[in-house]
């Protein structure tokens, strides 16, 4: 496996559920990535160690993913000069509500790109898209994929037809 290109990390084991679809996207454009658990409250320096030596590494987009207090999409963008996605992860308790409000309401100066709450599969589409603008072979997949996405619209309407 190349180096990963895309960090997908995660606050618990528990949100995994929700992530993976992050990266099973990620997977599908054959994107190198990698994946971890850090938390930004039970981990805080193993967090910040991860965020401050992402871009050295060589990574290029962090998708971070949490719920409830959800801290850690914010605290890496802090953290790191590379683009972030956050993800709020839904919990039995308010729907993911609270996730959302903690990840999206970032102070000017330090975006996190948030998705809807549990959607981690566009977190993952979106990471392939901003390293697409820099890849042209990954722009030719993504058109496809768009292609594909329309395609798959036009049979289902044509089977209501039916
Ligand atoms: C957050 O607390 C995690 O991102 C997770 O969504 C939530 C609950 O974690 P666990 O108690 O399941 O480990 O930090």
């Amino acid at each position: 496996m190349s180096d990963p290109r895309v960090g997908v990390i995660m606050g618990s084991d528990s949100d995994w559920r929700v992530m993976r679809a992050a990266a099973e996207a990620l997977a599908e454009f054959e994107v190198p990535h990698e994946v971890g658990v850090y938390s930004a409250h039970r981990t805080p320096q193993r967090m910040l160690d991860y965020a401050t030596s992402a871009a050295g590494r060589g990574l290029q987009v962090v998708i971070a993913g949490a719920g409830g207090a959800a801290h850690l999409p914010g605290m890496v963008a802090a953290a790191t000069p590379l683009p972030v996605i956050g993800v709020p992860v839904p919990l039995a308790q308010l729907d993911g509500m609270d996730s959302l409000l903690s990840i999206v309401q970032m102070p000017a100066g330090v975006p996190v790109a948030t998705v809807a709450v549990g959607g981690a599969r566009n977190a993952g589409l979106l990471a392939v898209r901003m390293l697409a603008t820099g890849d042209a072979g990954l722009r030719e997949r993504m058109v496809a994929f768009q292609a594909d996405l329309a395609e798959s619209v036009l049979a289902k309407d044509a089977a209501l037809r039916d």
